[in-house]
């Protein structure tokens, strides 16, 4: 890992409670939450999930759309998108969606879209979210993409809370929006660093109707 790197690692640990809009040991405590078969509800649609819930999602995200190539696409007016940060199996600071890393994704112009985000890594500063934004590689080392035209948004997601997997509860939050404009779009991680120093983007097709 180069100095950078391990210096970004180090601030994003510092900055990792205040980065991810939860923090998992808290989570049991806070209020007007409910729970129901392994998910625990947040306040602003975050949910805590048991590994049999999350299993669900990792399985559900490898297996919808098309893949073709590096390509994994969507079809129809409504669209259920599962993308899994950190999947088992995948490289680290990676996203997986269709069983690929990083794919590009691609949606039809006007469909309705909702994008689940689910957070299987472990560790300090391993705290990921995604921004789909029209703005592009390269990225600074604090992507300020907030300014850009923003399709859709999860602030980083606390990592998993424990090593293993069926013993850790893990962080999941969706996002609906609509895929009006069509052309390229980039699903990038706000996490400093995760985009710049390791490539934590893909590419977001919005096709046209034409
Ligand atoms: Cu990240």
């Amino acid at each position: 890992m180069p100095l950078r790197s391990i210096v970004v690692a180090a601030l994003i640990t510092l900055l990792a409670s205040g980065i991810a809009p939860i923090a998992l040991a808290k989570m049991p405590t806070m209020a007007g939450m409910t729970q129901s078969r392994g998910v625990t509800q947040g306040v602003g649609g975050q949910n805590e999930l048991l590994w049999s819930k999350a299993r669900q999602t990792l399985t559900a995200s490898i297996h919808e759309g098309w893949v073709h190539g590096r390509t994994v696409s969507f079809r129809g007016r409504t669209i259920t998108l599962r993308i899994v940060a950190n999947a088992p199996h995948h490289h680290d600071m990676s996203f997986e969606a269709g069983g690929l890393t990083n794919p590009t994704i691609s949606v039809d112009q006007g469909s309705q879209i909702t994008l689940t985000l689910l957070n299987m890594d472990y560790g300090p500063g391993m705290a990921h979210g995604i921004v789909i934004t029209t703005k592009g590689p390269p990225y600074p080392p604090f992507p300020d993409i907030s300014h850009t035209q923003t399709l859709a948004r999860i602030p980083s997601l606390a990592p998993r809370s424990e090593r293993r997997l069926t013993q850790a509860r893990y962080a999941e939050a969706s996002v609906r929006f609509r895929a009006e404009t069509p052309g390229t779009y980039y699903y990038v991680c706000p996490t400093p660093g995760h985009a710049e120093d390791f490539r934590m983007y893909g590419r977001f097709i919005v096709r046209s109707r034409r």
